[in-house]
């Protein structure tokens, strides 16, 4: 049979029976405990995975998993206290990176990192500053607009007043993605406004240290219900079956919040490529594909932060993510 992992801790699997989706999802391990194809990484299984299982006992709501689907994407981030790469979503068209204005405090390097993960993935991205209810310092405008400059796509939300939810739902409809952010930025509110339903626990904030109290534990897929969304686009976003069966159905991944975010698996002379603003000028250096972009004479990288072309912040982000990739191989 085969089945979709709508979340899991590291042995443990939540698989739902596409064929079947009035039975009840099964709770599944893994046969033989290694899964071919998932070595190497902290946790072998995440939601939106395809997997062949086998049924337990009749009535038992287990099962074990026999073998992964090829990928069609995976967003990871480097855990460093596992010491490797965690797959927070697989299969995904959508990384949705999360962030507020405030309570907790707006965090660009968190999106030049999370962005980068997903350019490099091969996924769409979008900026959600969420908790516009809360109003945006003209430093948030500042950076948010710069973001759209350089051509990101930023929707500015509020969970709570729903403001902005629909042009989100617009964008999402019919595909999967998953919500990347810092605790408390408020992904889980936000997957239950979009349900209107209070599925997820959400957790509030830590008023000494304002942020989030990591309420979220582990990852989790929903399908959201068709909606007006995609009755206005029309298509399969409608609920109507593609080809192939359920294509088109609107899925979310709830994820833990992340404190820090370390890009996984992109070697630091790629990283230019990944950045938006930064990629048409590789390799235009004097020095080419050697320049360090710190010191050289005819750096085009430097002469576009002095032009107003890289934002400084982002010119910084670029410098401490390359220092951290390469082990402080650039460092002065
Ligand atoms: N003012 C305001 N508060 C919000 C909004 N969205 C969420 N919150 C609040 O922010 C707090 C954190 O929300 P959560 O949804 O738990 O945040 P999270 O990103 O899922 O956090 P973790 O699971 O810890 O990663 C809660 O107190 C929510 O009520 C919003 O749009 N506006
Ligand atoms: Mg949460
Ligand atoms: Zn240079």
């Amino acid at each position: 049979m085969k089945g979709l992992v709508t979340s899991g801790s590291r042995n443990i699997f939540t698989v739902s029976l596409e064929h079947d989706p009035a039975r009840p999802p099964l709770e599944c391990r893994i046969k033989g405990k290694i899964l071919k194809d998932s070595e190497g990484f902290y946790n072998p299984l995440a939601p939106g995975d395809r997997v062949s299982i086998e049924a337990g006992p009749p009535r038992s709501g287990t099962g074990m998993i026999l073998s992964l689907e090829k990928r069609r994407s995976v967003f990871t981030r480097f855990n460093q206290k596992g010491g490797a790469p965690q797959i927070l979503a697989a299969n995904v068209d959508i990384a949705l990176l999360m962030t507020s204005p405030a309570s907790p405090p707006f965090r660009p390097r968190f999106l030049d990192r999370a962005l980068l993960q997903a350019d490099a993935a091969g996924l769409e991205a979008f900026i959600v500053c969420n908790k516009y209810d809360l109003g945006a310092d003209p430093d948030v405008e500042e950076r948010l607009e710069d973001f759209i400059r350089i051509g990101y796509r930023v929707l500015r939300v509020s969970a709570k007043t729903r403001a902005g939810l629909s042009e989100l739902r617009a964008l999402i409809d019919g595909k999967s993605s998953v919500l990347v952010g810092q605790s408390g930025t408020g992904k889980s509110s936000l997957i239950n406004a979009l349900l209107s339903a209070s599925k997820f626990r959400v957790g509030a904030i830590n008023e000494k240290y304002d942020r989030g109290n990591h309420t979220t534990t582990m990852a989790v897929m929903v399908e959201l219900p068709p909606g007006r969304a995609g009755a206005e686009a029309g298509g399969f976003g409608a609920g109507e079956p593609g080809p192939g069966g359920r294509a088109g159905t609107t899925r979310l991944i709830d994820t833990p919040g992340i404190r820090r975010f370390v890009p996984d698996g992109i070697k630091p002379g790629d990283i230019i490529f990944h950045l938006r603003e930064f990629a048409p000028l590789a390799g235009t250096c004097t020095y080419g594909l050697s320049c360090s972009h710190r010191t050289e004479p005819g750096c085009k990288i430097m002469e576009a932060v002095s032009a107003g072309v890289i934002h400084e912040d982002r010119y910084e982000s670029f410098l401490r993510i390359r220092d951290e990739l390469s082990g402080g191989k650039y460092a002065d």
